[in-house]
């Protein structure tokens, strides 16, 4: 009797007991809704799981072209504004020293010795097939919108390469890298048809770099309630065809520079980076303004270094030795600032080495989708959050020059820095660690550190029947400066 209203009472105080931890979790779970939605749903748009991600990328923008990596005449505040309120890398490497070969690094995952682009030359209708897996279509099979404007590289207009067949829903700019030249064109391609500018390349009404922007913001607008990938490749500040500006560098006006007593290409190159630097900051006042920012990964880069006939004075390159073109770091490695706020940390400086390749792993992880299992690239998403990163390079290969004069390999190898100028040429080594700018070759002293760097340089450079090491390659580009618009066409000749 006792024990049964013991067990009664127990049984009463358990249920109340249960009852007020049922209310006290509810109330909890519902303290942490409110919390979660005033964070993450009244204060921020989209899945925070799924993060927006934005990469932009210049065009041989050189390491020391950006104020906060030591860009003294020249000032890019928006950039800049990237780096103290996130993350610059001082030690990120391209995924090659030219345009096709970078952006192949970056889309696929595979290293410049593995990727199916290697070079500029020869010239391709199609770098890209139908098995080729690419970031746009990892990213878009995980419910992602993916947009692209600018420099493509990989697969022309109506081939199996084209953007729009390789994970892009919209693509706008420029599929084949010889039409990028010009900047006053009249026409680019926009999805799988062309955005008309007739009359553009005689009236210039329409810069390039200003319609490639409008698209990127358009596409911003038009995905923000969903996540989505923005690939923005922009083209400055590349050279131009010398028929459209008889300097290379085209642009609408030096107006803003024409104070300076530098000659006129240098104002022209100023006024590229001026305008890049005031878009990306068109680009992040958007995000901020759709209330976007804490749900958007936004990282700034360059496909290669800077130009050898850049303005002297601005260092486009800074320390390094060399430029495009070059396996010196001046050719491959470049700025890369990693923006997110509230997820990484303000104005860190960060000498992780991290390299193209990894973008595909990196942006596959930070999506919850899997990447192609052949990846050379690794995640480095604590690297970026600030938190310790486990795995790391051991080694770093990139090769330029296969159907050129010469054939140039190079490693990186931890601290060293290995590069073969010419096939089977003698390897000069450089220590990295007290020897950013390559000038002195340490190779008699280390000739161990020499053989495993040649051993890598065998290993990883994988043989491609489209870059046969040695053949000379003398043709010219494909694509054709001829205009949609011509009248000729317009009488179906
Ligand atoms: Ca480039």
């Amino acid at each position: 009797m006792i024990r049964g209203w013991i067990d009664f009472k127990m049984t009463e105080t358990m249920k109340r007991a249960q009852k007020n931890n049922y209310w006290r979790t509810q109330s909890v779970l519902l303290l942490l809704l409110v919390t979660f939605q005033a964070t993450h749903t009244f204060g921020q748009k989209g899945n925070p799981e799924q993060p927006n991600i934005i990469f932009i990328m210049a065009d041989d923008l050189g390491y020391g072209d950006i104020g906060v990596y030591g860009q003294s005449i020249l000032k890019t505040p928006n950039i800049d504004r990237l780096a103290t309120g996130g993350m610059r890398f001082t030690q990120a490497y391209a995924g090659g020293s030219v345009c096709t070969p970078s952006r192949s690094v970056f889309m696929t995952g595979l290293h410049g010795g593995h990727t199916v682009a290697r070079d500029n030359v020869p010239h391709y209708d199609t770098y890209l097939e139908e098995e080729h897996v690419t970031l746009a279509q990892v990213l878009k099979s995980t419910g992602y919108a993916t947009g692209g404007v600018g420099k493509w590289s990989l697969g022309d207009a109506g081939t199996v390469g084209r953007a729009t067949n390789k994970g892009f829903d919209m693509w706008l700019g420029y599929l084949n890298q010889d039409h990028a030249h010009y900047y006053y064109p009249d026409y680019l391609d926009y999805n799988d048809t062309i955005l008309g500018l007739p009359g553009n390349t005689l009236l210039r009404d329409h810069y390039s770099h200003d319609v490639l922007t409008n698209g990127a913001l358009n596409f911003i607008r038009s995905s923000a309630d969903q996540p989505f990938f923005l690939y923005v490749a922009y083209t400055v500040p590349h050279y131009a065809a010398p028929e459209e500006d008889e300097h290379g560098l085209t642009v609408p006006s030096t107006a803003a520079f024409d104070g300076n007593q530098w000659p006129t290409s240098a104002k022209k190159y100023a006024t590229m980076l001026d305008k890049l630097d005031a878009d990306v900051g068109r680009i992040t006042d958007l995000i901020q303004a759709l209330d976007l920012a804490e749900n958007t990964l936004i990282v700034f880069t360059s496909d290669n270094g800077g130009h050898s006939t850049t303005y002297k004075p601005f260092n486009t390159n800074g320390p390094l030795r060399g430029y495009k073109r070059d396996l010196t770091e001046g050719g491959i490695r470049v700025p890369f600032i990693a923006y997110w706020p509230g997820h990484i940390p303000d104005g860190v400086v960060n000498e992780e080495v991290i390299a193209f390749q990894d973008m595909l792993p990196t942006f596959a992880a930070l999506a919850g989708a899997k990447a192609p299992e052949n990846c050379d690239g690794i995640s480095v998403v604590n690297a970026l959050l600030g938190n310790a990163q486990e795995e790391h390079h051991e080694q770093l290969y990139w090769e330029y020059g296969h159907c050129r004069a010469r054939f140039d390999q190079a490693v990186r190898l931890g601290n060293w820095k290995g590069i073969r100028l010419g096939k089977d040429s003698r390897i000069a080594l450089y220590d990295l660690s007290n020897d950013v700018s390559e000038s002195l070759n340490v190779a008699e002293k280390n000739p161990d550190v020499v053989r495993q760097i040649a051993r890598i340089m065998n290993a990883e450079h994988v043989p491609n029947e489209r870059y046969p090491v040695g053949e000379r390659y003398d043709g010219s580009a494909i694509w054709q400066n001829e205009s949609p618009f011509s009248m000729d066409k317009r009488k179906g000749n």
